[in-house]
């Protein structure tokens, strides 16, 4: 082979081998992720240091394990440190340690088996009928925030091991595209997808029927648990009732309806995604959804979490009847 077509044929190797480089460089990718107020592209700069990047899924990792192992106790300081070390991976600023609030909220040891769940009744009820819309703030659809999906699952004879007679219960689960803290939120945005495995937020509440008439007898914003798969721990899900709470506000109430009339009318009053049957907020336009705007799916608030967050969890259960 003559020099001059060794050379050409170095010259193109060398291009092509810069080329794929290019194509191929983790750099790139992470670079051209920039805003990362927009959440998708911080679960996705998220997911994709956590493939790619040892020290991040690392650090991930060691502070799952703070959390979800709580037969040990929380060091809320290598926490903390962890912490700041994911953030400053995604290019965020790290924060103070007087300003770190997180910890391991409702997680509590919970070693038994997991129960084993009925299937819903798929054919119990019609759902068009019973709920007429959910209203949302507008400004938090135009902020990312608008609902997704609903599942639902009916009961009907048993409860969770709580007999039912003459009544369907319909366990309702919406899930949210994001949620916005009013104060730090990208912060806030990190911590869900290092604690819940998710940038969605996911609520739930309960409708108890009477099985012969059809009539709605009461609305219930009650939490309820759930188990994590990997982890001898369940998450107690607190009720999520607004109570008076309007959209910069927070809320987790228990909140209970008796006799809700007609088809519902559900509205989301807190930024927090909590709900009522009462607008809280009757000076701020609003978005309807009905049930054909968005995705409806038979299924528990596991389901929803289990096609959402990278956590898993393979049981649920409730403290009462709704
Ligand atoms: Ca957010
Ligand atoms: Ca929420």
């Amino acid at each position: 082979m003559k020099k001059s077509h060794i050379v050409i044929l170095l010259a193109v190797f060398i291009a092509l081998a810069l080329t794929l480089s290019t194509i191929f460089s983790p750099q790139k990718t992470t670079e051209e992720i920039t805003d990362l107020k927009d959440s998708r592209k911080l679960k996705e700069k998220f997911l994709f240091l956590y493939e790619n990047d040892a020290e991040f899924k690392r650090s991930v990792d060691r502070l799952r394990e703070l959390l979800f192992n709580t037969l040990e106790e929380y060091n809320k300081t290598e926490a903390w440190i962890l912490f700041n070390l994911i953030l400053k991976k995604l290019g965020l600023p790290e924060i103070e340690l007087e300003d770190f609030r997180y910890g391991r909220g409702g997680l509590v040891p919970s070693p038994e088996p997991p129960s084993k769940l009925k299937p819903c009744c798929e054919n119990c009820v019609d759902l068009e009928g019973i709920i007429d819309s959910i209203v949302i703030p507008s400004k938090d659809l135009e902020d990312g925030n608008g609902l997704e999906a609903l599942y639902v699952c009916a009961y009907k004879g048993d409860f969770y091991g709580y007999p039912l007679s003459g009544k369907i219960i319909l366990e309702v689960t919406l899930v949210f595209s994001d949620e916005d803290s009013p104060s730090r939120d990208v912060e806030y945005d990190v911590w869900r997808l290092v604690a819940w495995g998710r940038i969605e937020d996911i609520e739930t509440f309960f409708i108890v029927m009477n099985e012969e008439t059809g009539k709605v007898e009461k609305i219930s914003f009650r939490g309820l648990t759930i188990r994590m798969k990997d982890w001898p721990n369940e998450r107690r899900i607190s009720p999520i009732g607004s109570g008076g709470a309007s959209y910069t506000s927070a809320a987790h109430k228990l909140l209970i309806f008796e006799d809700g009339d007609g088809p519902l009318v559900i509205y989301v009053n807190t930024w927090n995604h909590a709900l009522s049957l009462n607008d809280n907020n009757i000076f701020l336009e609003k978005h309807s959804y009905r049930l054909g705007d968005i995705k409806v799916h038979v299924g528990k608030r596991v389901d929803a979490e289990n096609d959402y967050s990278v956590l898993k969890y393979s049981s649920q259960n409730v403290q009462s009847l709704p």
